[in-house]
């Protein structure tokens, strides 16, 4: 029941601090699909070839993407491929992203797209009148902790009523 808990707890703050958008490469057109997102730095940003050979390039050559990425560590490869790839990039700073395929465009060319990655929102002041993500997640870890803590309370108060005193 704890560790139930702990995991539902540790999805949440991980769906709050970090989302997921998703950019459809190719199937119908030869082009990104939405072209151009808004995420938060820190989200992750993932490609979906559904038909044709393409890759993902950024504009600066910060990545190069399709079976992997060029130099992931993992032997990926971002040579463009018209097998159904999906890869996942982070975006961890601010700042606009332009990228394209290299078959089909070129930076701001074609098939080319945007990413927009906005600063992180300020955090919440800790006396905001509205309860905040963080404040259920203190109330749920005080009742976690609760839950958890009663049935060994009652445990170590039993077992302290046999010892002897002094
Ligand atoms: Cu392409």
């Amino acid at each position: 029941m704890c560790v139930l808990a702990f995991t539902l707890m540790l999805f949440c703050v991980g769906n709050a601090q970090a989302k997921v958008a998703y950019v459809i490469v190719g199937g119908q057109s030869l082009s990104f699909s939405p072209p151009t997102i808004d995420i938060d730095a820190g989200d992750t940003v993932t490609f979906l070839n559904l038909g044709g050979l393409h890759n993902v390039v950024a504009d600066d050559g910060a990545f190069r993407c399709a079976r992997g990425c060029d130099n992931d560590g993992h032997g990926g490869s971002g040579a463009a491929s018209s097998q159904l790839w999906l890869v996942s990039i982070n975006f961890p700073n601010a700042g606009a992203v332009g990228y394209f395929c290299e078959v089909h465009g070129a930076p701001g060319v074609g098939m080319s797209g945007t990413i927009n990655v906005l600063g992180a929102p300020p955090s919440p002041p800790l006396a905001s009148a509205v309860p905040t993500a963080g404040t259920w997640f203190l109330a749920l870890l005080g009742a976690a902790f609760i839950a958890c803590a009663a049935p060994w309370l009652r445990r170590a108060r039993s077992r302290g009523k046999n010892c002897p005193r002094d």
